[in-house]
């Protein structure tokens, strides 16, 4: 399109359902060129597809917990687009085992695994990505309220949160001068693959819509809209916040 079109890469998209798709959606029609990842092989298939529908944008791949992925997918980002403009970071894991139960019972290897892909990832992929960022530009990350609060079963992944919302703190203090500003979203719940699987989602939607200012629970697009406000101008004096799209619920005592 023009020589003015703005590029971003965006990793975690697994389907149609992912808060990263709805994000790169909003970014497509805000005029974004993008660059969007999925995890694996195994991924490849269902994310080339939502790809391919999207005009203008690529599929790469890159596996967060790989140093060596994450070097190669920006030397490709830098040959094919040289500079970039816009980061989105919408991934998290925690093993199965550590969202049931109770968080006394995390484990060594849980918690590494969770505070890797869901907290490391981001300053690895800050890192990578600022050389490319040669103009200003920012980067998004995706938290939860059970950063701040305890959420039955959230457990480990709410302290991982909690360090991934205090990394945006940092990475905005160290990025600031070179115009990068970083910040993360608060989402409320929203039926995701990533939350399919825990039991209790239907009850826990239920109560939150219900105790929301809004009543109502939040639509992905509303999350996308707020990332593509964030990465636009409109977002300029914005870095190191954590900004609620959660239809209120966080404001919430009683
Ligand atoms: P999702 O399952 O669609 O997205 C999670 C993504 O993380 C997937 O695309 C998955 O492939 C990717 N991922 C996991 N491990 C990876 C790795 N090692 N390398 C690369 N990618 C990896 O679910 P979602 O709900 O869209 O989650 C996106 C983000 O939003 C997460 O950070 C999640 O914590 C956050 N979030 C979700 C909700 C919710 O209720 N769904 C609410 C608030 C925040
Ligand atoms: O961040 C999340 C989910 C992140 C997540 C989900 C899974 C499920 C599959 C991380 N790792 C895994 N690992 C798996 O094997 N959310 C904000 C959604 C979510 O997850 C919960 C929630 C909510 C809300 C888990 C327990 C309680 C509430």
């Amino acid at each position: 399109m023009t020589e003015t079109q703005k590029t971003a890469v965006i990793f975690g998209v697994a389907n149609k359902r992912s808060i990263a798709w709805a994000i790169a959606q909003k970014l497509q029609q805000a005029g974004w060129r993008l660059a969007i990842t999925y995890q694996n092989e195994r991924l490849a298939q269902e994310a080339k597809g939502l790809i391919e529908d999207l005009p203008g944008a690529k599929g790469f791949m890159c596996d967060v917990s790989h140093d060596d992925q994450i070097a190669k997918l920006f030397e490709e980002l830098k040959a094919k687009y040289g500079t970039l403009q816009g980061v989105v970071h919408s991934v998290a894991f925690a093993p199965a085992a550590e969202l049931s139960g109770e968080f006394l019972n995390t484990t060594r290897e849980g918690f590494r695994i969770a505070h890797d892909v869901s907290v490391y990832s981001l300053i690895a992929v800050a890192r990578a990505a600022a050389p490319l960022i040669t103009q200003g530009g920012g980067i998004v990350t995706m938290t939860y309220y059970g950063a701040e609060k305890v959420v039955p079963k959230y457990n480990v992944m709410g302290v991982a949160k909690a360090a991934l919302e205090a990394s945006v703190r940092y990475l905005a203090s160290d990025l600031g001068a070179q115009n990068i500003r970083v910040n993360a979203i608060s989402a409320g719940p929203i039926k995701t693959l990533a939350a399919r699987g825990i039991s209790g989602l239907g009850e826990m939607l239920k109560s939150h819509a219900e105790r929301a200012p809004l009543k109502r629970n939040v639509d992905p697009g509303e999350v996308g809209a707020t990332a593509a406000f964030l990465l636009s101008e409109a977002g300029s004096g914005i870095t190191g916040e954590t900004i609620y799209v959660d239809c209120g619920y966080n404001i919430m005592g009683f």
